[in-house]
């Protein structure tokens, strides 16, 4: 008993010694850890402010940008965040030259589904990085119709904008599409475009595409009203609007491509297709 008492007591003593060490190891270990690990947040720390920069921009420009909101700006800040800064801040309202109102108010018309309220006032600028311009002016348009009944493909960029019986194209009836070939490879910014806006027509399974293809066996869709999908271009979940004489602006956010096309099915009012213009406003892919 006693020598097991002993024995007991001596590997208590040894454990306990044990114990202190091991403890005595992990106290000499902590000190030791601070150092590397305040090191290393400083060093994550330090990207993580230049990081910081993008928001106090974004936070900047949304006052000056409150129709479009941050999206086209962060489409628009795709090079490192050193380059974008000065991109950011270069931001100004596109130069958009309107025609004559040819009617007064915006009534909506009615049994028309899926089509937005109009904003009743002028429509706030759209900004886009500073040296961004109309690209389409005078480009070469074709469209699906090979004898339009009306007008000629030169029309939809010739400039002319007003609402006239003459100064449109239109196209035979169905869904159909005009196509604008910017020349060269462009950073889009916004598609700006007038049917017919002589009176408030609702354009139907209006779809605007963007591509390098000249065929557009791969595009990318920057607007689409088409909510049942009729054209069978998709199911859109862009509203139709009613045409005025500020014509459709579209967001694009920075998309890239040659050619846009534009689809349309008729109006509230019957099934033929108008275009007076269309712009196209972004800058040449460097
Ligand atoms: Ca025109
Ligand atoms: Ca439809």
């Amino acid at each position: 008993m006693r020598i097991s008492d002993r024995l007991g007591r001596t590997f208590l003593i040894v454990a306990m010694a044990v114990s202190w060490a091991i403890v005595g190891c992990q106290k000499v270990n902590t000190p030791a850890v601070p150092p590397t690990t305040t090191s290393a947040p400083q060093a994550v720390l330090e990207p993580a402010d230049e990081q910081a920069e993008p928001p106090e921009q974004a936070a900047s420009a949304p006052a000056a940008d409150t129709a479009t909101g941050d999206e086209e700006i962060t489409g628009v800040v795709e090079p490192p965040v050193g380059v974008a800064e000065p991109l950011a801040l270069d931001l100004v309202a596109i130069a958009i030259e309107l025609p004559s109102p040819a009617f007064r108010g915006t009534p909506v018309p009615l049994k028309e589904a899926h089509v937005e309220k109009p904003l009743g006032k002028p429509r706030p600028p759209f900004l886009a990085p500073k040296g961004t311009v109309n690209l389409a002016l005078a480009k070469p348009v074709s469209a699906s119709d090979p004898a339009p009944p009306s007008g000629e493909v030169d029309y939809v960029t010739d400039g002319d904008k007003e609402a006239s019986d003459f100064g449109y194209l239109e196209l035979r009836s169905g869904a159909e599409w005009v196509q604008v070939d910017l020349g060269q490879k462009a950073t889009i910014y916004a598609v700006l475009l007038w049917h017919s806006h002589a009176e408030a027509r609702v354009y139907r399974d209006v779809v605007v595409l963007v591509s390098d293809d000249i065929d557009f066996l791969d595009a990318q869709t920057v607007f689409n009203s088409d909510y049942d999908n009729t054209s069978g271009l998709g199911i859109g979940a862009d509203l139709g609007y009613v045409e005025t004489a500020e014509g459709k602006l579209i967001d694009c956010k920075g998309v890239e491509g040659r050619y846009v096309r534009l689809y349309s099915n008729g109006s509230h009012i019957d099934e033929k297709n108008h275009y007076t213009e269309v712009e196209v406003f972004g800058r040449p892919t460097g």
